[in-house]
């Protein structure tokens, strides 16, 4: 017979996942679990990550199975399928980060499937942050990471032999990589009050040999503070990098702003430098806080991202500066 004990214990661990909008010891109402994360077309991770979340998981868990789903699904612009560089070399950029401040970050790494999971192995097991190149790829192998091939896709190569035509390198807004986007980040709160995110992506299309994008730049392409929220981009790297941009996102969520305003006001901060440069690119970024409000902005018109919580799974069309 069960005693009164055994049944709390069991009770608990069957027990359904917290209520949508939970009241903290503040009075404020927040949504948790959640993950937020960028294009419509990297939908599929953001399912994968719930699934980790909505079994009462970590969300470093759900972040990464999230990047991992659409490293080994999406054939364009994330993983190996995705285009390569001037030189029809396919080169990867990933970053994760815990809740802790833990993070780990590859650089145009070759011939792993899994880049995002290498980014983790380098957080958990060495003492440095960010691996590169062939280094990054020797540390993976040495790890159990296996060397996949160096072919390109079908579509890679199609849009690589176009490319080499004109050889001329020049981003279209939104769709560098024609078929579709080129980074999926994801950013996520789990039922603890704990965030994580993960950044993966093959980087700007037909981009120089060698080049590393925000999308492997802690406090550029990805970062989270705890005690304050989460932010991940996509875009034009470059210049993201100018403004570590996630990094100011957190940080005028940290001063009281709204997710979407945080966005806002880093996207201004472009605008502001050079108004005629900025309508030439896309940048865009996504915020989720602390208690699980999210928000996004971005340079242009087109940028569009996934929400997944217990009450709601959509698509929304960022707010933009420019309309194109
Ligand atoms: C990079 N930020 O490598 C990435 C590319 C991207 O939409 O997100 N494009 O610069």
């Amino acid at each position: 017979m069960l005693n009164r004990r055994k049944f709390l214990q069991l009770s608990s661990l069957s027990a359904p996942l917290l209520s949508i909008k939970n009241i903290a010891t503040n009075g404020d109402a927040y949504t948790k679990p959640i993950v937020i994360s960028t294009w419509e077309t990297y939908k599929g991770g953001n399912t994968e990550a719930w699934k980790v979340l909505a079994a009462n998981g970590r969300s470093l868990d759900a972040v990464e199975a999230g990047a991992r789903y659409v490293e080994s699904t999406i054939d364009c612009c994330v993983g190996l399928g995705g285009n390569p560089d001037r030189d029809g070399i396919v080169t990867l950029d990933a970053c994760i980060m815990d809740e802790h401040a833990n993070c780990g970050a590859v650089g145009a790494i070759q011939q792993i499937l899994h880049p995002v999971s290498v980014a983790r192995k380098i957080m958990e097991t060495t003492p440095h942050i960010m691996l590169v190149g062939d280094g990054a790829q020797q540390f993976a192998l040495e790890n159990g990471f296996k060397k996949e091939s160096k072919n390109l896709s079908p579509s890679a190569e199609a849009a690589y032999k176009e490319w080499l035509k004109k050889s001329e390198y020049k981003p279209e807004i939104n769709i560098e990589n024609k078929k579709s986007h080129d980074t999926v980040g994801l950013i996520a709160l789990d039922a603890f009050g704990n965030m994580s995110g993960a950044v993966t992506t093959s980087g700007m299309a037909f981009k120089i040999h060698g080049r590393v994008g925000d999308s492997a730049i802690i406090g550029a392409g990805l970062f989270v503070d705890n005690e304050v929220g989460a932010a991940t981009s996509t875009g034009v790297g470059e210049e993201n990098m100018r403004i570590c941009g996630t990094h100011l996102v957190v940080e005028f969520m940290r001063q009281g702003d709204s997710p979407e305003m945080a966005c806002r006001k880093a996207v201004n901060r472009v605008v502001k430098r050079d108004m005629a440069k900025a309508k030439t690119f896309q940048l865009a970024f996504l915020a989720l806080n602390k208690k699980g409000e999210y928000g996004a902005y971005a340079l242009q018109k087109g940028f569009v991202y996934c929400v997944k919580s217990n009450g709601e799974e959509k698509t929304i069309a960022s707010k933009y500066v420019f309309e194109i």
